[in-house]
């Protein structure tokens, strides 16, 4: 069996979605998903200048060699843009296994340890009240678990994750208006003081049954993070994320010295390397790579495997900027994960984007049922593709109060 295409697609609705589709000679195919958010065009050239011409003629079931082969063979390893690329390659070479074993991906990783995967959904306020409205709007639909951001007082700028405008919900992570990006101002202090009140006033509000995260965006010293995290005990929060950098794997010590809040981190993450300081010294309770950014299913398996000796548990990245197709492997793996903990899900399920990825992967009560279909689950409508392509866009970034860049 061999591969003889290997096509590259970038575009999408409202989105830079970049799809990779593997032909074989057997007429199979395998659909993989290289978006990077705001840097979409490089994982496409990756993808279509070096990959695709190394891919044809090679034996698609063969993925961990071909893996090690892109891996190994890049020589300066690791990167966002590079495993994003490995990443499409390996879910599209086991969507083709599965379609070659005519079985869906969870019962070639080990068969189903549960129905139903619980996700989270955003919740966001440019105030309390605003927020309050907004958790409201998904306890009615159902979902058991809720990220919280919301507008901070006196803040020049909307904190992270948070509309200026009230009860706006739009899509904030990327700007398609140009490719500049707009600069947020944070005030650390400001955060400190007004969040844990907020975020006890949400736990008072709501039942005790719902999950509450929240999401610190790395914006916290380890010192402060520490002092935070110490502060929002009484919250009883599931989780709370990034609230150091995530490139420091020594930085949550002081954290975990100081208080036992469930800490989530990596979804800057893109190889175990990044994180297999942080799993092994438990130095975490939930890791939140993404199957696109990590190289892939192969990767990531080996992370959630390593994760699972040490408690860990999995929350994997699920930013609207994800296609459907990283959403599905990663679908795939919560189904089976022993140690699968939650799944972040923004609803993508916009009529076009059903048009141009269709599948039977649903969303019921706040739980992520994954297709029975053979491998991915997912296909992909070339003809749709056509209406689209690549819009230039941009993140924004974060200065303090005196100028000084921050971490978004
Ligand atoms: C999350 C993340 C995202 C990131 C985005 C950057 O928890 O979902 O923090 O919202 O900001 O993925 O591109
Ligand atoms: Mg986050």
């Amino acid at each position: 069996m061999k591969i003889t295409a290997a096509k590259v697609f970038i575009g999408g609705p409202g989105k830079n979605y970049v799809t990779l589709k593997i032909e074989t000679d057997q007429g199979v195919y395998g659909l993989g998903d290289a978006t990077l958010n705001n840097r979409e065009s490089l994982t496409a050239k990756y993808l279509e200048d070096y990959i695709a011409p190394n891919l044809i003629g090679l034996d698609p079931r063969r993925s961990e060699d071909i893996w090690q082969f892109f891996y190994r063979g890049a020589y300066f390893r690791r990167g966002p843009i590079a495993m994003a690329a490995f990443g499409a390659v390996d879910m599209a070479l086991w969507d083709i296994k599965g379609k070659l074993a005519n079985m869906p991906l969870y019962d070639l990783f080990g068969g189903k340890s549960r129905e139903g995967a619980m996700v989270y959904a955003h919740a966001t306020g440019s105030d309390l009240e605003d927020l309050k409205d907004s958790i409201s709007y998904y306890v009615e639909q159902g979902y058991k678990a809720v990220r919280v951001q919301c507008g901070v007082p006196g803040m020049p700028s909307a904190s992270y994750g948070v509309s200026e405008t009230k009860g706006d919900v739009e899509n904030y992570i990327t700007d398609f208006s140009g490719i500049r990006p707009k600069v947020e101002v944070w005030d650390s202090d400001l955060y400190m003081r007004y969040m844990p009140k907020a975020l006890e006033e949400i736990r008072d509000t709501f039942s005790p049954d719902l999950h509450i995260l929240h999401d610190v965006h790395h914006r916290l010293l380890p010192r402060e993070a520490a002092a935070f995290a110490k502060s929002v005990e009484p919250v009883g929060l599931y989780w709370l994320e990034d609230p150091t950098p995530a490139e420091d794997q020594d930085a949550l010590r002081l954290l975990r010295q100081h208080s036992t809040v469930p800490v989530a981190i990596g979804e800057v993450f893109n190889s175990i390397f990044d994180c297999n300081k942080l799993i092994e010294n438990e130095l975490i309770d939930f890791i939140r790579v993404a199957v696109t950014y990590a190289g892939g299913i192969t990767h990531v398996k080996r992370i959630v495997d390593l994760a699972g000796l040490h408690h860990v548990r999995t929350g994997f990245h699920g930013a609207p900027s994800h296609s459907p197709l990283c959403m599905a492997a990663q679908a795939h793996l919560n189904a089976w994960a022993p140690n699968f903990g939650i799944q972040e899900y923004l609803v993508l399920g916009t009529p076009e984007c059903d048009a141009l990825f269709p599948s039977d992967h649903k969303m019921e009560n706040g739980l992520f049922h994954v297709s029975d279909a053979p491998g991915l689950g997912v296909d992909f409508d070339e003809k749709e593709a056509e209406r689209y392509s690549y819009v230039a866009g941009s993140h924004p970034v974060v200065r303090l109060q005196d100028g000084t860049l921050w971490n978004y």
